[in-house]
């Protein structure tokens, strides 16, 4: 029957362009995840900063699948000056972030979820304020699994916690103290 088999070729080709289409669509949308020896990143995505604003923050997961603990610093971004990893704690009712001093440990087994108001990448001294839709890369390295380059897809400022621009002044502020008490 050819009639037959010239329709299941063309369901073939429907199929196999709609697949493909799909394919694009999601990767265009996903983040990558990246490995480094047995450390996993998964997620990195950056937050898009309003204009005018000399920092940024990026943010993503970190597993520890081997048995060592290793310890991360941020070396560099394409995007900014500098780049460090910073916790973010409570201080008499105020957030405060500070570099991670000897690079952040992650343990065996452990994921560490780097998260606004939480931990993140501090992007200091921006070249350009982050939009949406940017991509900012950063190069992490790992004390013992070596270094990766990792893009962050930069999202909508609105992705951010709620409630986050309220405080923000202040944690710049704070941010700019623990900068300048870091270089001596
Ligand atoms: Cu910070």
């Amino acid at each position: 029957m050819p009639n037959c088999d010239w329709i299941n070729k063309l369901r073939t080709v429907i199929g196999a362009v709609a697949l493909s289409g799909g394919l694009i669509a999601s990767t265009n949308v996903r983040a990558a995840d990246y490995d480094v020896g047995p450390i996993h990143i998964a997620q990195p995505w950056a937050r898009a900063t309003p204009k005018g604003a000399s920092s940024g923050a990026g943010y993503m997961t970190i597993t520890n699948n081997g048995t060592t603990p290793d310890r991360v610093t941020c070396l560099s971004s394409d995007l900014s000056a500098q780049c460090q990893i910073h916790t973010m704690t409570m201080d008499n009712g105020v957030m405060k972030m500070r570099p991670v001093e000897g690079g952040l440990e992650v343990k065996p087994g452990e994921t560490l979820v780097l998260k606004p108001s939480s931990l993140h990448v501090m992007l200091v001294d921006l070249k350009h304020p982050l939009n949406k839709g940017d991509t900012v890369e950063a190069t992490l390295q790992f004390e013992k699994a070596g270094t990766v380059k990792v893009a962050f897809p930069v999202m909508a400022i609105g992705a951010a916690a709620p409630g986050a621009s309220a405080g923000s002044g202040t944690m710049m502020e704070g941010h700019g103290t623990t900068m300048q008490m870091n270089k001596h």
